[in-house]
């Protein structure tokens, strides 16, 4: 096998911390007999070790420091071109039944998946550095953080895992030295990057995963998709919290009042934009503040949801990002930061499409390849990424290492749709909401290998995400909601509803601070509505829309539902829940046939 991590020697003093935890040091063990690394690195997260990794990084040609003045503390990283999207159908859900993982996952038997992998894991790392990285996920001193460990073969893996976790001797502490501690196993190698040999597979009664083949953030960052997502689900259901697939952000009002909205969107349908928000002129007064872009743990206390981002970083699209986009998510990254898969410009600066200002008259564009603005291919991989620490984030909460978490006042589902979906509605109810939340759909993006813009049904925004079955997924909604005295109100939002002539009606980015105030103040109680057969809908005169340049016929259009449009997307909705074969609790049936009835009334 191709060695495509050559092993790294550090000094004495870096690389050596190994837990107390003999469990731990048992499981290092065997996974170290099994893939025969040259030597183990035991990192500690700090900043001696980032230094030596990033100077490896150097020589081996995995990372390219970028310019320092420009673009200080910051490097990028080209991936394997076979290598740059989440891949779903090599995602594996490896429950003891097939009706655990359920329909909309793929299933693979566990034994034979443990045994496929160690036959792919026999020797891979010889030759190779075996790094131990000891992560948290969750504020410090949060009841829903969980611990967990990777093992990986990959030197950007352990230096995007310091940006992404709260990664080294705070894991090791909280771990300590009790023998049945939870704790997450997490087992990565490169192998040789071939998309044959390529599995993401995850074992969550044993709190495992393994991935192999892949370099892609998605699907080796595995405290990230993989434990705070497929497996953070599964265990939340049996322990009684929720792992969503959220962004979390604070509204501020003028008079000081503050209300925390969670949101869920498939992926690259503007998660981090929405999250880093800042309010247009006209909002004088209003702060929108960033608790998490990507990822909401979130648990019930006095009848109240409570959300926390287990997160440390963001991991975020490239292309599209400017000042005009996301002013916040630009600065966050103008340092400290690791690119992956955009362009190089010849002053060692990083581009992409969509930044602000001409394009460079010439690059290296991803593949590291001449590239000028005549060149057919694009010079950033339209799911090029951004790596970078929340704590460069202007925006940033001040209540993001809050162990109880931020409570939540609204829940917001979204997609892209082109047609039927108005600007925002809002659910009757709490179940209502969760029928929202399972019936939502969305154009597909190149965050996920596969066709882009089909319109596929994504529950919740956790297709790719949900550790079980999708059924018990919406059950356990259903259940969270019984224990909620005072449930988020939950809203359904479409940024991307088009025109007649195929031109977006809705200007989005800061401007959806309109769609938020008029959130905040249903939450509040002072916002106006109309009742419609999807729930309750902005009136012509209830959002804010003072100071914007749009026309009314766009409004109109915008919160317009078309009966006939409706007809079909309900149908749409049955055929969803009849594809996942007898899986859908009967309340969500039931909200079907209300939502039906209520269009003949
Ligand atoms: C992501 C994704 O990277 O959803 O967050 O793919
Ligand atoms: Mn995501």
């Amino acid at each position: 096998m191709k060695n495509t991590a050559p092993a790294i020697f550090a000094p004495d003093g870096i690389g050596d911390t190994k837990p107390i935890n003999q469990a731990m040091l048992d499981w290092v063990h065997e996974i170290g007999t099994l893939t025969e690394p040259e030597n183990i690195f035991w990192c500690d997260g700090s900043e001696r070790e980032n230094e030596f990794l990033i100077a490896e990084s150097l020589k081996q040609n995995v990372l390219i420091k970028l310019n320092e003045k420009k673009v200080p503390r910051s490097y990028l990283h080209r991936s394997n071109p076979n290598d740059v999207a989440r891949v779903e159908r090599f995602t594996f859900i490896c429950t003891p039944t097939k009706e655990e993982a359920g329909p909309t996952n793929t299933w693979s038997e566990p034994a034979e998946t443990y045994s496929k992998l160690h036959g792919l894991l026999k020797g891979a790392m010889r030759g190779r550095t075996m790094f131990v990285v000891p992560y948290i996920m969750g504020p410090p001193d949060s009841p829903l953080t969980k611990v967990g460990f990777e093992i990986t073969d990959s030197k950007y893996v352990v230096l995007s895992m310091r940006i992404m976790t709260r990664m080294g001797k705070i894991a090791l502490e909280r771990l300590g030295n009790d023998p049945k501690a939870e704790w997450n196993r997490g087992v990565h190698s490169l192998l040789d990057v071939d998309p044959a040999r390529r599995f993401i597979c995850h074992f969550p009664q044993d709190n495992t995963i393994i991935s192999v083949g892949s370099g892609y953030g998605g699907n080796v960052l595995l405290s990230k998709k993989c434990l705070a997502l497929r497996i953070g689900s599964y265990l939340a259901r049996k322990q009684g919290w929720m792992a969503e697939h959220m962004l979390i952000l604070g509204v501020e009002s003028p008079e000081g009042k503050k209300h925390y909205v969670a949101a869920a969107f498939p992926s690259a349908c503007g998660k981090t934009n929405f999250a880093m928000l800042i309010p247009p002129k006209h909002f004088k007064g209003w702060k929108v503040t960033t608790v998490g872009d990507d990822i909401a743990w979130m648990q019930v206390r006095d009848g109240r949801l409570y959300a926390v981002n287990p997160e440390s970083g963001y991991f975020g699209v490239v292309p599209g990002t400017s000042y005009k986009s996301n002013p916040n998510a630009m600065k966050s990254i103008a340092r400290d930061s690791l690119y992956t898969n955009v362009a190089l410009t010849d002053d060692g600066d990083v581009w992409w499409e969509g930044k602000d200002g001409p394009p460079p008259a010439h690059a290296i564009d991803w593949r590291g390849n001449d590239w000028t603005p005549e060149s057919k291919e694009k010079a950033a991989h339209p799911n090029s990424r951004f790596t970078t620490p929340m704590r460069n984030n202007p925006a940033l909460d001040s209540d993001v290492e809050e162990g109880k978490g931020v409570p939540i006042s609204a829940i917001i589902f979204g997609g892209r749709r082109s047609d039927t979906v108005p600007l925002v509605y809002q659910a009757l109810d709490w179940d209502h909401g969760v029928y929202l939340g399972a019936t939502m759909a969305s154009e597909t993006t190149a965050a996920a290998a596969g066709a882009v813009g089909q319109v596929r049904r994504d529950p919740m925004a956790m297709l790719p995400f949900c550790g079980y079955n999708i059924g018990d997924y919406f059950q356990h909604w259903l259940d969270i909601g019984k224990r909620l005295t005072h449930p988020p109100l939950i809203f359904n939002v479409n940024w991307f509803r088009k025109g007649a002539g195929g031109k977006f009606l809705w200007p989005g980015f800061g401007e959806n601070m309109r769609v938020l105030k008029w959130v905040i103040n249903r939450c509040e109680v002072n916002g106006g509505a109309l009742q419609s057969p999807l729930g309750w809908l902005p009136g012509p005169h209830d959002l804010d829309l003072e100071e914007l340049d749009i026309d009314h016929k766009c409004v109109a259009e915008l919160l317009g539902i078309d009966h006939g449009e409706w007809q079909k997307e309900i149908a749409e909705h049955k055929k969803f829940f009849d594809s996942l074969g007898g899986v859908v609790p009967q309340q969500l049936l039931s909200q079907r046939d209300q939502l039906a009835a209520r269009f003949t009334e």
